[in-house]
């Protein structure tokens, strides 16, 4: 469709006003395009993903949609943090990479790097890049998904000048590196463009090392989908079935001028029609397909039908977000997509105007829709509206769409610290009763098992209710240490907590159980201290006394009642506020090792590593997210504007206890609560 011209001219998939004007891709862009190779022709679906983390939600939910990656390193900066937090979110949902290293020309017109150089820098890419890969990659791939220049696997050029070039394809072609300095040589990059053109060497290494989509679901299914693989749909899935029954998953919301909103993703089986009816699984709605689009960068193709393996677009498919499932019959839905850091940063947001505020309410909701990294909270009672993303950067990008895009005038805050709330030690059993007091709920509230509170970080417990049954999850938890009768007494993971039914031979819990859950979630969402997300958690309903009739026992009976207990709970287990923190890798000369210490420790951080290679230091360090506003200026005038800071992780510790009550008092007062708790 598009391929030589994409290749051609850049930007193609940075074609929002804002990216144009910040020169960075903000968000992931969807090009379908046919490529010959040896008069074959294949249909290659590419998405181009961003590379600054504070976008890297987006990069999370294209690895859903895609079987195979290209992992871009720079030839003179070699491989960055952002590289190994990419490289980890594709390898968790088995997406293959292969490897480009870009800006050779640098190494040949601004280094001036002998041919042996070039040789040595680029094997040290790739040898990195290879270890990096098999000390994450899934066990069975592990020293399968070796990259190499031998086989093409690896690929290395210019971007720039439009030239590309792999062992196979020299080999073919008869082209060596000589051509590259001689093209250099006579200043004429556009000579090597032509014998060796970017689009058809990369191109050629992505059929021959990425899988198609039977290859890929076959593997990749029992991973990202937990229903019965020997049903209908299982297999249908598995074997990337064009016949078996519909199975999409939106991976991103576009809102379209035009078309209103398209909702884009990947189709794992079936065939879907313009005029099909589908069943939204998460919503629980039946809607109709109104288009059925392919893309092509900016624009869209509307076409009658597309098959099992592709990536599209699909209209009418009422208010979904990412992470629907759509299916032409009821099925379990696929795994939901869990991105590697949580959104930390946040900001009120306000209508200039008084009477803009319904305006704003609706904008907020189609923010949050287009990009779910963005966390929307609009509080009724307080009429505080808070938006949190993954970073200043980030917020500071969606500010600006909601003014340009959506022509609404808003203010924001200052960042303000979302912290956790969480408890440091086993409470006693605490009784909840109704306000009726006809039913009374025990509840006992403990620190979570660090095992258990990584699994869910890491993703391998996945988040969400749990179905009656569910022997994939009693198998993991068993795996995790958890004896198998404890396994199945598993009812709700939320967020980094968990709720437990102890309760036995209670004959009415599956009357009241929905209830239970979602009170326990209410307060997972608001803890005691300063109504903060509580994390960590381990609560356990462990007894019930409930009435006969059920009349009596009502949500407005059991909600109250079981929120008061966890909370009263928490209390007695020393609840405490923990605070994010952001382990960074800061970049500089070496002679700024003693500035940058001194910002760390300004900043209530702590250095945890330092590399010396020539004459550039790789600092590691830890910081508070509540001190690192305005880092990236204190940075840059610490090192003359020569460093530069990348986050490689996000983690929660115990806020120094001189702080707690400090910063519990400042948070309640900022959403009006009460001073006394
Ligand atoms: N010298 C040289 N510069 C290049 C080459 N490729 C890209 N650049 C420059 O590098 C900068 C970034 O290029 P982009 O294509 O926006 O990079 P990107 O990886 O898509 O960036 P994000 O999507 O924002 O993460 C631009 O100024 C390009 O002109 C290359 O092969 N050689
Ligand atoms: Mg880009």
């Amino acid at each position: 469709m598009i391929s030589e011209e994409l290749a051609g001219k850049q930007l193609t998939l940075d074609f929002r006003e804002d990216e144009k004007e910040r020169g960075i891709t903000i968000d992931a862009a969807n090009v379908s395009m046919i490529h010959d190779v040896d008069n074959v022709k294949y249909l290659i679906n590419l998405i181009d993903t961003p590379g600054h983390v504070d976008f890297g939600g987006d990069v999370t939910r294209a690895m859903r949609a895609v079987d195979g990656t290209i992992i871009l390193v720079d030839a003179v900066e070699g491989i960055m943090p952002q590289t190994e937090t990419v490289v980890k979110q594709a390898l968790r949902e088995r997406v293959k990479p292969i490897l480009f290293i870009n800006k050779v020309d640098r190494l040949v017109r601004e280094v001036k790097l002998t041919p042996e150089k070039i040789q040595e820098r680029l094997t040290k890419v790739i040898t990195e890049v290879n270890r990096f890969i098999n000390n994450i990659a899934p066990e069975e791939f592990k020293g399968k998904w070796d990259l190499s220049v031998q086989d093409g696997s690896v690929c290395f050029g210019s971007a720039f000048h439009k030239w590309a070039l792999s062992i196979p394809y020299m080999q073919k072609h008869n082209v060596s590196f000589k051509d590259v300095f001689d093209a250099y040589a006579k200043d004429d990059p556009n000579e090597m463009s032509h014998k060796a053109p970017l689009h058809k060497v990369v191109l050629n290494a992505v059929v021959k090392h990425h899988p198609d989509p039977k290859q890929a679901q076959a593997y990749r299914i029992p991973k990202i989908w937990h229903g019965d693989l020997d049903s209908e749909e299982g297999q249908a899935l598995l074997k990337c079935d064009p016949n078996g029954p519909v199975a999409f998953i939106v991976t991103k919301i576009v809102i379209d001028k035009h078309a209103g909103e398209i909702s884009a993703g990947r189709l794992y089986s079936g065939t879907v029609r313009q005029g099909d009816e589908v069943d939204m699984i998460l919503a629980k709605r039946k809607v109709r397909v109104q288009q059925v689009n392919i893309y092509k960068g900016p624009t869209r193709m509307q076409v009658d039908s597309a098959v099992a393996g592709n990536i599209i677009g699909l209209v009418g498919l009422k208010d979904a977000y990412a992470g629907e499932t759509v299916s032409s019959k009821v099925i379990t839905p696929f795994e939901a997509i869990k991105h590697i850091f949580e959104p930390v940063v946040t900001k009120s947001i306000d209508a200039k105007k008084p009477s803009d505020l319904p305006k704003l309410v609706e904008v907020l909701k189609q923010v949050s829709k287009e990009d779910p990294s963005i966390k929307i909270e609009i509080n009724q009672e307080t009429g505080e509206n808070l938006m949190s993303g993954m970073g200043e950067l980030h917020l500071e990008v969606i500010e600006n769409r909601i003014k340009s895009e959506k022509g609404l005038d808003v203010v924001t805050s200052p960042p303000i610290v979302v912290y956790r709330e969480t408890v440091q030690k086993i409470s006693p059993e605490v009784e909840g009763r109704t306000p009726n007091k006809h039913n009374i709920f025990f509840i006992k509230v403990e620190p979570l098992d660090e095992i258990l509170y990584e699994a869910i970080r890491s993703g391998e417990l996945s988040e969400g209710g749990i179905k009656k049954k569910d022997k994939t999850l009693w198998e993991t938890l068993v795996k995790l240490g958890v004896d198998s009768k404890a396994a199945r007494q598993f009812r709700d993971i939320y967020k980094g907590n968990i709720l437990i039914d102890g309760t036995r031979g209670e004959v009415h819990i599956g009357e009241i159980i929905e209830l239970v859950i979602e009170a326990f979630e209410q307060v997972m969402n608001e803890g005691p201290l300063a109504r903060e997300p509580c994390m960590k958690l381990k609560v356990t309903l462990t007894d019930t006394k409930l009435h006969e009739d059920a009349i009596h026992r009502g949500p407005a009976q059991v909600l109250p009642a079981v929120r008061d207990a966890i909370r009263e709970a928490m209390s007695k287990a020393l609840a405490s506020m923990f605070e994010p923190l952001q382990i960074l890798e800061i970049d500089a000369p070496s002679q700024y090792l003693g500035e940058i210490s001194k910002l760390v420790g300004n900043k209530r951080g702590q250095m945890l590593e330092v590399e010396q290679n020539e004459a550039y230091i790789k600092v590691k360090a830890k910081l508070p997210v509540a001190e690192m506003f305005g880092l990236t200026s204190d940075l840059r005038s610490a090192t003359g504007g020569r460093g530069s800071h990348y986050i490689i992780d996000q983690v929660f510790e115990k806020l120094p206890f001189e702080l707690q009550q400090k910063i519990i008092l400042s948070i309640r007062k900022r959403k009006g609560l009460t001073e006394n708790m």
